[in-house]
C-alpha cells in the first residue's frame, strides 16, 4: 500500500483529515505515527508558504509523498488577524477559552455584516521528484457573540455559520468536513494523490 506522510502535529486536524481522505487506499501517517518531530520554522506570510514549508521539509527527510496543512482564521474587523499566526496567536500555551473570548471582547463594537470572518486552509503535496502543489480551500461565516460547543478544535466555538444557524463546534464532524475550508482544499487535492 502506497505511505503518505501528513506532516501535522495537530491532532484536531488530523482527526478530520482520516476522514476526509477515508476512501484513499494509501497508509496516511502522522508525523506521530512515523516518529518524527522535526523542528520546522513556519517563517512565511502566506499559508501556501507556510505549507510548502512544512510539506518539503519532511519529505526531504523522508523520501515519502507528503502533505501538510496550514490553516488560521482571518477576522475581517482585526484586519485579518490572527490569519497565518492563528497557532501562535496570544501565545502557543494559551487556551482557546481564552483566545475565543479575546476575539469575542475585541469585536464588542462590531455588529452584523462588521463581524465576518473565514477560515482559510492550504494544503500542499510535495512528491521525492521535487513537484510541489498547493490547493487552498475556504469557509466564509461570522463571529459568533458567544462561546458554543465542544466539537471540532481551536477557533470552531466562535465561527458562526449563518446557513447552518450554529457555530462549526455545534455541528457533527461530517457536517463540518462537508463545508469546511479543509474539506474543500483535500478534497480539490485528492486526484493528484490517487495519481501519484
Ligand atoms: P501543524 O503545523 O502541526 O499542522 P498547527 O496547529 O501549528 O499544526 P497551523 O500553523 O496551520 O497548524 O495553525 C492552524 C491554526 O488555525 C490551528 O491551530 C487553529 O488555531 C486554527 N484552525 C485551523 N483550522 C481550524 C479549524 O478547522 N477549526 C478551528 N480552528 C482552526
Amino acid at each position: 500500500m502506497k505511505k503518505i506522510i501528513f506532516a501535522t502535529s495537530n491532532e484536531g486536524k488530523m482527526k478530520e483529515i482520516r476522514e476526509i481522505l477515508k476512501d484513499l487506499n494509501v497508509e496516511l501517517l502522522s508525523l506521530k505515527d512515523a516518529g518524527l518531530s522535526p523542528d520546522i520554522d513556519e517563517n512565511g506570510k502566506t499559508f501556501e508558504e507556510n505549507a510548502i514549508i512544512k510539506a518539503k521539509t519532511v519529505m526531504e527527510l523522508t523520501g515519502e509523498i507528503v502533505l501538510a496543512d496550514d490553516s488560521g482564521l482571518e477576522v475581517d474587523y482585526m484586519d485579518k488577524a490572527p490569519g497565518v499566526y492563528s497557532a501562535r496567536f496570544m501565545g502557543e500555551d494559551t487556551s482557546y477559552e481564552i483566545k475565543n473570548q479575546y476575539i469575542i471582547d475585541q469585536l464588542k463594537a462590531a455588529e452584523g455584516e462588521e463581524r465576518s470572518a473565514r477560515f482559510v486552509c492550504v494544503i500542499a503535496c510535495a512528491f521525492p521528484d521535487g513537484e510541489i502543489i498547493t490547493r487552498r480551500g475556504t469557509i466564509e461565516g461570522y463571529i459568533s457573540k458567544q462561546i458554543s460547543g465542544v466539537n471540532g478544535f481551536g477557533y470552531d466555538p466562535i465561527f458562526y455559520v449563518p446557513e447552518y444557524n450554529c457555530t462549526t463546534a455545534e455541528m457533527k464532524p461530517d457536517q463540518k468536513n462537508e463545508i469546511s475550508h479543509r474539506g474543500k482544499a483535500l478534497r480539490a487535492i485528492h486526484d493528484d494523490i490517487i495519481k501519484a
